[in-house]
């Protein structure tokens, strides 16, 4: 019984964490997730659910970078600690890529980009 109780109380921690409805999914060409998030410190996870590779970039509004992934593979995930102030916010793919013809693939010009709203 006490173990049980145990593991009802790790539960009811996770839930409370907020680290299931902080995901975000990328694919080409958009990153979706929550549009509003807890200020202070949270684990952010990032899904690639696109073609190509991606990475994830939070940025405030005026492109002071806050965190970033490395590459995240097609079909891989990855999570990213943040601590975040209130305020306005990007999240973002920053990679920029020549494509077949020679011109530049721009993820985030694409439309990989996804305003959040950090608040207390
Ligand atoms: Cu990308």
């Amino acid at each position: 019984m006490r173990r049980l109780a145990a593991c009802l109380l790790f539960l009811v921690v996770a839930c409370s964490t907020g680290a299931v409805s902080d995901r975000y999914f990328l694919d080409e060409w958009a990153v979706d997730g929550p549009e509003r998030l807890p200020a202070g410190t949270d684990t952010i996870t990032a899904e690639n659910n696109g073609e190509w590779s991606h990475t994830l970039v939070v940025t405030t509004e005026d492109g002071h970078v806050v965190a970033a992934s490395g590459l995240i593979e097609s079909g891989a995930m990855t999570t990213l600690d943040v601590s975040l102030e209130p305020g306005p916010y990007v999240i973002s793919c920053r990679i920029v890529a020549q494509d077949d013809e020679g011109g530049l693939s721009d993820h985030y010009e694409r439309g990989m980009n996804h305003r959040v709203m950090v608040e207390t």
